[in-house]
């Protein structure tokens, strides 16, 4: 590795860096200082290239089943070079071989069984050669898994993967940034020293006698479970490094044979010990009247300036604003194309750039939502919600969001009692897993008399309506809160908790942009109401509103973008302040 260069571009905003962050500067490797990297990110980091000779070249193993694009840019981002295994001889031939497992664990199997690759990856491995599994990339080395099943796996370690239990209230899937305890030495594992690391998932394996020499980490959600194995070097990791901010990128780049510590120095002494609450950056994308791609937002979702131009409001650029908040320490960053529901999101190409471009350099989670619905062109080519949504996948995206679609579909599912599977959420959710699909709640409060007015779901609320009304229903709207529909918020989230939501996105017309707080009411309502983990969004105007909703909610992160955008509140200050009550965050 040589440095190659310091660089600390105009117009640096230190407003936001605090003492508390573990890194005031960032760490970008790249295999080439690509000019839009370096132009996108105006912000103090260094480049570090890795050194061009042979041992730069990582075999990796995509079976094709999903988004690899993360751990691909990761590698990259560390100066490396990716041969893709081929073939079934590419994985004997692989002086290093990283297996990140996506989808689901019978057809990963099936996979490997096809295409002959089962028997050398466990050749490979029994022969003690360097090797990285990922997540399934982990389960898939057990003996079997009950996910879809029982299936057999490679039966290289003893042990059955088991789904989360989740009848004692555990929300599952298991979506965020958890602590992990170091059980053996494991040099990958060396920076991550009291640090957070992200997982998502809903299955996982146990510690046992018969595997305990394999265990280097484990982790609590509900009871311990495996977060990593390692035998000489053999390693595999139930989180996702290559989403895992600095501390993963050390682990990826310490597997990789470069054994110096990137990691920022962390200037507090809060050790991680159990999952974090999270804090969410949001983008609102939208293209301007100047026909720009920009991040804007609303007041109660109404986008434009209250002048006689009546502009669309502009507060930046998508990529530059999505990696100035992962410096800050955003645990993740979600694009809303809201006029996806009337503009074809595979039409619209700056929105995949957006992605693709944000994922080369945001190592957490990216969540993408708008216009993921069946669609048919002005040519008559019909194009499915899967569709759309393997395309925000292959460009980076690691959660898709459905808004409008989700509503028709609990409307249908609550009218026949049936589950067509043909759905949106059905579809996506089956193909690449619950935790990579969210539903996004547009409801608006409606003030009641008496809770017998409606047949929804109704709440005594805290402060009276206009007409000193003491009830309210949540009612959910479509199209960017442009049509009412006769189903609750209450309502839908249930129905698409069942229909196959790993998380749910709840906004609230009445609180978006308005700075007052979140709406505890309604998030309450929806968090205590299901068993996936719930965001809170719309209205955080201050840190205080952070801390009360999550003392006063089962909210597992909440999310905010005005206070952001606007340069009001930075991401540092809120975590700051959530630490300072005593509820655990990631630093
Ligand atoms: O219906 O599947 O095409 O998805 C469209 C998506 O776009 C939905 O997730 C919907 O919430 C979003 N959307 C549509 N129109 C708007 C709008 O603002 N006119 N944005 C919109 C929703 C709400 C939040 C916002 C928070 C926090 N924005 O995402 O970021 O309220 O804001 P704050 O902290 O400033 O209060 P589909």
């Amino acid at each position: 590795m040589a440095l190659c260069a310091t660089m600390e571009a105009a117009n640096i905003s230190n407003s936001c860096i605090s003492t508390f962050l573990p890194s005031q500067s960032s760490l970008f490797f790249l295999s080439q200082p690509s000019v839009l990297s370096l132009k996108n990110h105006r912000f103090k980091h260094t480049v570090i290239l890795a050194s061009r000779n042979g041992d730069s070249v990582v075999t990796l193993l995509d079976y094709g089943a999903g988004n690899v694009r993360s751990v691909r840019n990761a590698i990259r981002s560390l100066g490396f070079e990716i041969k893709d295994v081929q073939q079934p001889e590419d994985i004997l031939e692989a002086d290093r071989l990283i297996f990140p497992g996506v989808g689901a664990f019978a057809a990963a199997m099936d996979v490997l069984t096809e295409r002959r690759m089962a028997e050398p990856l466990c050749t490979y491995i029994k022969n003690n050669r360097p090797f990285l599994g990922i997540c399934l990339g982990l389960q898939l080395l057990f003996e079997s898994s009950e996910e879809n099943g029982p299936v057999k796996g490679l039966g290289i370690i003893p042990g059955v993967v088991g789904r989360f239990d989740s009848s004692n209230g555990l929300r599952v899937p298991h979506i965020g940034w958890n602590a992990v305890q170091t059980t053996q030495d494991s040099e990958i594992l060396e920076d991550i020293g009291g640090r957070h690391v992200y997982f998502v998932h809903s299955y996982r394996a146990m510690p046992s006698d018969a595997n305990k020499e394999w265990i280097s980490s484990t982790c609590t959600y509900g009871d311990d479970f495996i977060a990593s194995i390692r035998k000489g070097n053999v390693h595999a990791v139930q989180f996702h490094p290559e989403k895992s901010g600095d501390v993963g990128l050390s682990i990826l780049r310490r597997f990789l044979g470069t054994n110096t510590s990137y990691v920022g120095e962390k200037q507090t002494e809060q050790k991680a010990s159990k999952l974090a609450k999270r804090v969410i950056a949001c983008l609102d994308v939208r293209t301007n009247d100047r026909g720009d791609l920009v991040v804007t937002k609303g007041d109660q979702y109404d986008v434009r300036d209250h002048t006689k131009e009546h502009e669309v409001r502009n507060l930046g650029k998508p990529v530059q604003l999505a990696g100035q908040y992962y410096v800050d320490g955003a645990d993740e960053v979600t694009f809303l194309n809201i006029t996806g529901f009337r503009d074809f999101p595979l039409a619209d190409l700056p929105m995949l750039k957006v992605l693709r471009y944000t994922s080369e350099n945001v190592f957490v989670p990216l969540t993408v939502g708008g216009g993921i619905r069946d669609f048919t062109d002005a040519n008559g080519r019909h194009y499915s919600s899967l569709e759309v949504a393997s395309e925000y996948f292959r460009s980076g995206a690691d959660k898709i969001s459905i808004g409008s679609d989700a509503v028709y579909t609990a409307e249908e599912y609550r009218r026949t009692g049936v589950k067509s599977g043909k759905s949106s959420l059905e579809q996506i959710s089956r193909v690449y897993g619950n935790q990579a699909v969210v539903v996004s709640i547009d409801p608006r409060r409606v003030y009641l008399k008496s809770p017998n007015d409606v047949e929804f779901k109704t709440i005594r609320v805290m402060s009276p309506g206009p007409n000193e009304e003491e009830y309210a229903w949540y009612q959910c709207t479509v199209n960017g809160g442009r049509e009412g529909r006769p189903i609750g918020a209450y309502e839908l989230a249930k129905a698409v908790e069942e229909l196959g939501a790993g998380e749910i996105l709840l906004n609230c017309i009445d609180c978006d942009g308005q700075g007052h707080g979140f709406d505890t009411d309604l998030i309450k309502l929806i968090s205590d109401a299901v068993s996936i983990p719930v965001i809170a969004s719309s209205g955080a105007g201050a840190v205080e509103h952070f801390s009360e909703v999550f003392q006063k909610t089962n909210a597992s992160a909440a999310l905010a973008a005005g206070i952001f955008h606007r340069k009001e509140v930075p991401i540092t200050s809120v975590k700051k302040h959530l630490l300072d009550r005593g509820i655990e965050v990631r630093l």
